[in-house]
């Protein structure tokens, strides 16, 4: 999916919702437990009941990784299913990866070839040669960290390096790495403030933010300050959507919370002429 498509998607449905799916087996209804698959289970209930709400979906790898075999093939039927049925849906496996050239060269198969993810999160830290080989995946996208929606994005993020904050010298740096259309960022919907000077520096690139729901970022500064012309935008919620009810209605549950972002959404991109 490109990022041409992916605007036109959200132009058509008037949402830029990603809908988080950190499937926890603590967390879903206990009836689905006993199924063969409950993870998968839990996922395509989901998936079936938010589609025409969202854009995007984004397994966080961890919920699968916990499970070793059982969770990574639970991410990998997820992965398929989506394709099969639900191909306009832009797809990001929020891994966080990043390594030195080779290895980052293997993870980047894992979820461009082996799993047909869309997209991975690539953490920026080790720099050019780190991030290069999932740019060689054409059609397929890197989301770098930009400054992260948790309290310890102020440890780091933030200082001064020295001539401005260090997650500002990542999006400069990085934005040469790559087209805007190769390239998009995460930035922590907790920070929404920050959004203006990180589009002043990376004005048409999607922006990935977690952070609404769950972690009480605001949408609407969200999209007060990270909006762009394009839209620009993809607005996650995990847990808020996902464990709306943990018993039999779970799916109707998540589809109301998730119609409840869509219809703000939509609002705001009428709002602004968008
Ligand atoms: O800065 C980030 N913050 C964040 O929460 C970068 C992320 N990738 N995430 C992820 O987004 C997090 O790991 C989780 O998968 C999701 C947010 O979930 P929730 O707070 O909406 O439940």
């Amino acid at each position: 999916m490109t990022v041409a498509q992916l605007t036109a998607e959200i132009r058509r449905k008037q949402t830029f919702l990603c809908i988080g799916l950190d499937t926890d087996l603590d967390k879903i209804p206990a009836f689905l437990k006993n199924t063969e698959d409950p993870l998968f289970a839990f996922n395509k209930a989901i998936i079936d009941a938010t589609h025409d709400l969202c854009v995007a979906y984004k397994p966080n790898t961890a919920f699968y990784e916990a499970y070793g075999s059982m969770g990574w093939m639970a991410l990998e039927r997820t992965i398929a299913y989506l394709e099969e049925s639900y191909p306009n849906h832009f797809t990001i496996a929020d891994a966080k990866r990043g390594d030195i050239g080779n290895t980052s060269g293997r993870y980047a198969r894992a979820f461009f070839e082996t799993m047909s993810f869309d997209s991975v999160t690539v953490a920026p830290y080790m720099g050019r040669d780190s991030v290069e080989p999932f740019l060689e995946f054409e059609d397929k996208y890197v989301i770098l960290l930009a400054l992260t929606s948790n309290e310890g994005a102020f440890d780091f993020q933030v200082l001064p390096a020295p001539q401005e904050a260090l997650y500002l010298q990542v999006l400069r740096k990085t934005r040469e790495y790559a087209n805007a259309d190769r390239l998009m960022y995460v930035v922590g919907a907790t920070k929404a403030t920050f959004l203006k000077d990180v589009r002043e520096i990376v004005p048409n690139q999607f922006l990935l933010i977690p952070g609404v729901g769950a972690q009480g970022g605001s949408l609407e500064e969200v999209c007060k300050y990270g909006l762009n012309n394009q839209v620009g935008l993809l607005v996650n919620s995990s847990r808020g959507i996902i464990y709306a009810s943990g018993e039999e209605d779970f799916a109707e549950a998540a589809r109301i919370k998730a119609a409840q972002l869509q219809e703000q959404m939509s609002a705001i991109l009428l709002n602004s002429k968008i």
